[in-house]
């Protein structure tokens, strides 16, 4: 049947994105059905406004770099913050944990393709002993923080289109690690279309629209239009704690974080590090324009990350971003449904399309560009943003490359320095190397202990206390 008088296809054609639909009278049925709900997907006016903005010649399409200063954030008492605001922060924190106002929220719609895992990243084993995978790691923390609150939080998953079965069915085979499955959310993220350097939409085959996540930022409009919010809203949880899915070392719920978030009014908070080197792979809190901004690490030329402060010898840039923030329920809201809301960046990639005779060609250079929001772009709308320092050593040390840095290898070895940071904590003596590596493979469960305090209160009360010897596993 010619489909070519549907109210979409006639959009498209008046978008001058008809090239969508060449092939449609010749698919059948069902592919014609797949094409045009991926169709109903677009929003061709927002599109539109991309083609206008970041194809352009000489459109305002880089990042702007004008008058960046670094921005100011809350030291860590052993760097100067005053002990009695990060004791009050942490009872803040503490009291909205219990008060049940808290939900956590991973982002797990990534690929994956650094590391070379075909799963979903959130199901790679990456602890020492018993080989737990990432999801089962941040379950075990959020039941933990549950028994220490009194109240287990819910917790949002964002997955792609791609990963979305495989997600749910891993959890349902682990009996969801010991959670309520009722207080397990998944959803989907968005996804954009690519479109080739003249602005026209791709497609990879005759029946599908190229199409891709529309990156950690499009979590925003996902929690909103998934109905999470509204869940959230529902049952008086106000705030929610967000963490990428690569990294097993980050406090889920941390209530000191929380609780700086709190007592300020915060719409979004952000967590950092000092960087470990000017080119280190993280973007860089800086004040632009009397806002709060992250610069990504691609964006911001060597030169600047290598500036140094005169007074300090340290980097002028120092502030490092490790991905980790509060957000307001009702921010999200207000970004998730502004017409002014997160900008899109452009990526130009390689893409396998279909050319105008219905062939596949797959280009040796990048062919088209694939859009992505990112959630820290959100901070220069936030009111009363805070930008808190951390450890490294208690809360990043991601999964990204198969080997080198930020890889499983250097992941374990955080993870077994923290177990024995927290073993010296408790005064026990643990020979090591001089990186803080111990010579045998030992682990601790989260619901042994969770961070320095919780292990100490534990160990102390384990008769008789265990040898620290390879394969030990504390639970
Ligand atoms: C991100 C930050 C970087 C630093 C670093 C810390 C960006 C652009 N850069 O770098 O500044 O903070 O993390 O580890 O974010 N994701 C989705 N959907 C998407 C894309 C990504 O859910 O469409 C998730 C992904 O599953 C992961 C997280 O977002 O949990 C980060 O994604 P990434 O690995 O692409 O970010 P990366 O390493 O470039």
């Amino acid at each position: 049947m010619a489909q070519s008088s549907h109210p979409l296809v006639e959009a498209f054609t008046r978008a001058g994105q008809g090239q969508v639909f060449a092939h449609l009278d010749q698919l059948a049925p069902a592919a014609q059905e797949r094409l045009l709900s991926q169709a109903a997907e677009i929003d061709l006016g927002e599109i539109a406004r991309l083609n206008c903005l970041l194809l352009t010649p000489g459109a305002a399409a880089g990042i702007n770099l004008d008058g960046l200063s670094p921005a100011p954030y809350e030291p860590l008492p052993e760097h100067g913050g005053d002990p009695a605001a990060w004791a009050s922060a942490r009872e803040t924190g503490e009291a909205a944990l219990r008060a049940g106002r808290v939900a956590a929220f991973t982002v797990a719609g990534g690929q994956g393709t650094r590391l070379g895992y075909a799963g979903p990243k959130g199901t790679f084993p990456v602890t020492p002993v018993r080989r737990k995978p990432l999801f089962q790691v941040f379950a075990e923390k959020i039941l933990a923080a549950g028994r220490r609150f009194g109240r287990t939080p819910r917790w949002f998953i964002m997955t792609s289109h791609a990963n979305h079965a495989a997600t749910e069915a891993f959890f349902a085979a682990h009996s969801f690690f010991g959670l309520d499955p009722a207080r397990v959310h998944f959803f989907r993220q968005g996804r954009m279309p690519a479109v080739g350097f003249d602005g026209k939409i791709l497609l990879e085959a005759r029946d599908a629209i190229a199409l891709s996540p529309d990156g950690h930022g499009g979590s925003l409009r996902a929690l909103d239009r998934s109905g999470a919010l509204d869940l959230m809203a529902g049952e008086g949880v106000d705030t929610v704690s967000y963490f990428q899915v690569d990294n097993p070392l980050v406090r889920c719920l941390d209530a000191t974080f929380l609780g700086w978030h709190l007592r300020r009014g915060a719409d979004m908070s952000a967590k950092m590090v000092p960087k470990s080197a000017p080119g280190e792979k993280v973007g860089v809190f800086c004040r632009q324009n009397g806002k709060t901004v992250v610069i990504e690490y691609s964006d911001l030329p060597l030169a600047r990350q290598q500036e140094t402060d005169p007074e300090t010898g340290r980097l002028r840039f120092l502030a490092g971003s490790i991905a980790l923030h509060v957000l307001d329920r009702e921010f999200v809201r207000r970004m998730a449904r502004s017409d002014h809301g997160l900008p899109f960046h452009r990526a130009d990639k390689t893409i396998p399309v279909i050319d105008a005779a219905g062939n596949l060609v797959k280009a040796d250079k990048p062919n088209g560009i694939k859009f992505e929001m990112f959630v820290f772009d959100a901070l220069p709308f936030a009111r009363n943003p805070v930008v808190v320092e951390t450890r490294r050593a208690d809360d990043f040390s991601p999964v990204k490359n198969a080997d080198g840095a930020d890889s499983p290898a250097t992941c374990q070895a955080d993870q077994l320095r923290q177990f024995v940071r927290w073993l010296q904590a408790a005064g026990v003596a643990v020979v090591t190397d001089g990186s803080g590596l111990p010579s045998c493979v030992f682990e601790v469960a989260p619901s042994f202990g969770e961070d320095e305090e919780t292990f100490t209160a534990k160990w102390r009360t384990t008769v008789p206390a265990p040898t620290i010897k390879d394969g030990l596993y504390l639970e």
